[in-house]
């Protein structure tokens, strides 16, 4: 099963049970408003079967646009949890390197706060690259939704972009390098009712187009991760509550060679194989 926010023209934002590829289902004839609210609800997916077996209007997917899942939620993000993540950011780093290689083995992995709800962008949305930066990269992540409990009530696909060369001069200039305008996308799709096993199978692939030439591919699994997953959202919720829930992205196992940097109007295609796409073009902020 799998969510949406989506939008008609300039209607209010809506919240779409994916019915095929083709066709959702219009939750807001039933009331409901707000993905939030839905994320709250004890054994959602079954729940979600129920309205999938009702007489609800029926929207095209090509005719609405797919909006970010994110409604007031804190996006945070893990790092370091693949070991190609842990081996890119200690050669990119003199100084660092020891904390990257600390942080990978020790019991309390790095969290970092990473946007606001309202610096977040959706499908088809420009992502942000410095003006200030010289090496820059999309992070493809899978992301948890987490609702008020840190229950994962889902996932959807993050882009947790980073300025590389700012965070490899010093470890304490970290917000600088992942936290801007544009610095985050997620979403279309909200993949609901799929076990940590399930997750665990799927492949995550970053495609990254300059005009009609693919620059980088490359992929990795989900399965890669190295903490369990509980472990994860457990250390975010320490000492911490989020009334409207979380997005935790939970770091990135794909990293484009040194020698590559993003450039305004490429386009960074993600796909993490059970939950969708996400596409987004490339600007400087
Ligand atoms: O400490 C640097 C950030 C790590 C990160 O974002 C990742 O591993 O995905
Ligand atoms: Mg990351």
């Amino acid at each position: 099963m799998k969510l949406c926010r989506f939008q008609q023209g300039q209607g209010r934002p809506r919240v779409g049970l994916v019915l095929d590829e083709q066709t959702l289902l219009d939750l807001s004839a039933e009331g409901i408003d707000r993905l939030t609210s839905l994320f709250e609800f004890e054994g959602l997916a079954a729940q979600l079967g129920t309205l999938a077996g009702q007489n609800l209007p029926r929207v095209a997917l090509a005719d609405v646009k797919l909006l970010s899942p994110v409604e007031q939620q804190e996006v945070w993000a893990v790092g370091v949890t693949y070991l190609r993540s842990k081996k890119a950011r200690m050669e990119e780093s003199d100084f660092s390197a020891t904390a990257y290689d600390k942080v990978y083995d020790a019991a309390r992995p790095e969290l970092f706060f990473k946007a606001m709800p309202e610096k977040v962008v959706g499908p088809a949305e420009a992502v942000g690259i410095r003006a200030d930066a010289a090496w820059n990269v999309p992070e493809p992540e899978l992301a948890f939704v987490l609702n008020s409990r840190g229950h994962i009530v889902g996932y959807t696909i993050g882009n947790d972009m980073s300025s590389r060369d700012i965070e490899g001069e010093n470890l304490l200039y970290l917000p600088q390098a992942k936290i801007y305008n544009r610095s985050c996308a997620l979403g279309p799709f909200v993949r609901v009712g799929a076990s940590e096993a399930e997750a665990r199978t799927w492949k995550i692939e970053l495609h990254i187009r300059r005009g009609n030439e693919v620059v980088f591919q490359g992929e990795t699994s989900v399965g890669q991760i190295k903490r369990p997953f509980e472990e994860l959202v457990s250390f975010l919720f320490r000492s911490q509550s989020f009334p409207h829930g979380a997005m935790l992205l939970t770091g990135t196992g794909i990293v484009p060679p040194d020698g590559f940097t993003l450039r305004a109007g490429d386009r960074v295609r993600i796909g993490i194989s059970g939950v969708g796409l996400l596409e987004n073009p490339v600007a400087v902020v």
